[in-house]
């Protein structure tokens, strides 16, 4: 295949900025907006040929930088079943991003000759943008790649990251996933809530005691934040969402899942009444986080992604035993998950825990090896994804006249949580909704749900270095293998601590290296990330 038409239009309208290369890490593509033009050209040529290696599926192309600074943007491609990208393609990305715009046309024909890609002509690619000033001159630029590699297209506009990823995966199940319209996506997840909730009407169970409908909603000034009033048009009275941070501040400043994950404090500016429920989004929305003021303490807690993984696998797993089938339920995290969560999955859930790198492409995978797998990051990003076979096994059962009517009730209960889950990647609407049928279910308040275990203490600090290379790890990121005496160094450390655990790891989106401590008081976590801190630099 030829590519000079490419090249040409590259080098006219999208010439390469800098030459500080750039790297296609788990978040995809993320630097300061004004350097991502020609890589972002280039992706929509990339996209289209990841397209003719899958037959022509439909690949997705997300412009976003998810919780980084406004003038930051970033690009991730879809696959086909809204997975992220297969990470063995990474390398092709960061080849195209980084070459001289005068070696293009060779390297896209070198890379489409070892791929066997003679053809790009029914290859398709849909794409969208979040908020960022810089995404539509972005997503021009994408659009005028995706036509010059000659491939039919589609623009979607402001989407969520996770609303692309529905998207891509209904179109290539031909509609068995749902619609393939944001207005498709909303239908589902609402119909579902819907149903969920009004089971308790349906059984006449006692009403709601504890639980409140009014959820208090911080958007990130997020590309979440203009989804939230179609969301709530379906609802009516099950979920009343106040909503801060709607998008006429500055995006994730002082504000959504990761600020809140991080500083462990509320978004800046709020007025936070205790007892009320909080969550805040992440500027693409594809992570989430709770948090409330106690009633008799006045104190912040924060509930998060290990919390959330919690909540959802003890409602999961009650529910699979009530269907009588024998579906193994597992639950992965991260060297992140706080020491408490994971030893109540072991020792109450009694839920299978998995450990994996940083990353959700780890995850996810990890969570295919179970019949239903619920994966979180500690930040907020997870879901739950379900095999096909199990699926399949529960649309039988709930349809066989030979079982009991609350085994086959049960069945169909745990179908329409399905629905209400976005498997193809973590979604903060969709989990949103998933916590809140949850806690209305149990009729729960936050306090009650945030009683399950108490988390350590814990600091997460950033420490610049010269080279963070320098620093590997193993055992899933809680061992560094390198450099020599690192681990030791940090062995000691931890030694000193009750609970004390740390670890330290490249970051794989900034320039850092990341230390974690906890230990049992947040003085004594500090003191240890400190002391970890110090071994690092
Ligand atoms: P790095 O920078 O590699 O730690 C961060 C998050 C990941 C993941 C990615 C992608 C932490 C500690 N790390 O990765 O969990 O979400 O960003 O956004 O939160
Ligand atoms: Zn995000």
């Amino acid at each position: 295949m030829e590519f000079g038409d490419v090249q040409e239009t590259g080098e006219k309208n999208f010439p390469k900025q800098d030459e500080t290369p750039i790297q296609y890490g788990t978040a995809g593509f993320r630097t300061k907006g004004s350097r991502l033009n020609h890589v972002i050209y280039r992706m929509g040529v990339l996209a289209a040929i990841r397209s003719a290696t899958k037959s022509g599926a439909t690949i997705g192309v997300m412009i976003t930088a998810s919780h980084n600074p406004e003038e930051d943007n970033g690009v991730k491609l879809v696959d086909p079943m809204g997975e992220m990208l297969g990470p063995e393609w990474e390398k092709y990305a960061t080849e195209v991003a980084n070459v001289p715009g005068s070696k293009l046309d060779v390297t896209l024909q070198e890379l489409t000759k070892n791929l066997g890609v003679t053809s790009l002509q029914s290859s398709r690619v849909v794409f969208a943008r979040d908020t960022r000033p810089s995404s539509p001159v972005l997503a021009a630029a994408l659009e005028a790649g995706i036509k010059a590699a000659g491939a039919q297209c589609q623009n979607f506009g402001l989407l969520t990251t996770p609303q692309l990823h529905y998207i891509v995966r209904c179109i290539n199940t031909n509609g068995q996933y749902g619609k393939p319209t944001e207005e498709g996506y909303f239908e589902k997840l609402s119909e579902a809530f819907v149903k969920l909730r009004n089971i308790r009407k349906a059984k006449k169970m006692k009403t709601l005691e504890v639980y409140n409908t009014c959820l208090y909603l911080d958007a990130a000034n997020g590309v979440g934040a203009g989804k939230i009033p179609i969301l709530q048009s379906k609802l009516g009275d099950l979920l009343k969402i106040s909503l801060v941070n709607d998008g006429s501040g500055k995006l994730n400043h002082e504000c959504g899942a990761d600020f809140v994950k991080v500083q462990q404090k509320p978004p800046t500016g709020v007025n936070m009444v205790p007892g009320q429920r909080w969550a805040s989004f992440d500027g693409d929305a594809d992570r989430i986080v709770y948090y409330f003021m106690g009633v008799t303490d006045n104190r912040f807690y924060l509930l998060d992604g290990d919390k959330i993984a919690t909540l959802v696998a003890g409602y999961l797993k009650d529910l699979v035993q009530e269907t009588g089938l024998s579906l193994n339920l597992g639950l992965v995290q991260t060297a992140y998950a706080n020491g408490s969560s994971t030893r109540y999955i072991t020792d109450q859930l009694k839920v299978p825990v998995a450990c994996v790198p940083t990353g959700v492409k780890h995850l996810h995978h990890k969570a295919q090896e179970f019949d239903i797998g619920v994966y979180f990051e500690a930040n907020g990003h997870g879901t739950a994804i379900v095999s096909n076979s199990s699926y399949n096994l529960l649309q039988k059962t709930s349809q066989n006249t030979s079982i009991s009517d609350h085994q086959s009730e049960a069945c169909d209960l745990l179908l329409s949580v399905i629905d209400l889950i976005n498997q193809t990647v973590g979604d903060a609407i969709s989990d949103m909704l998933l916590v809140e049928m949850i806690l209305a279910a149990q009729d729960w308040d936050v306090e009650q749900w945030n009683k399950a275990y108490t988390d350590l203490p814990n600091r997460q600090l950033k420490v610049k270095v010269k080279d963070r290379s320098v620093i590997q790890t193993t055992d899933a990121e809680r061992k560094a293998s390198s450099p020599v005496g690192l681990q030791s160094a940090i062995d000691e450390s931890v030694a000193k601590y009750t609970h004390g655990r740390s670890f330290v790891r490249p970051s794989g989106t900034e320039d850092i290296v990341r230390v974690y401590a906890e230990a049992d008081t947040q003085s004594a976590a500090d003191k240890l990330a400190n002391e970890v801190a110090v071994l690092v630099y």
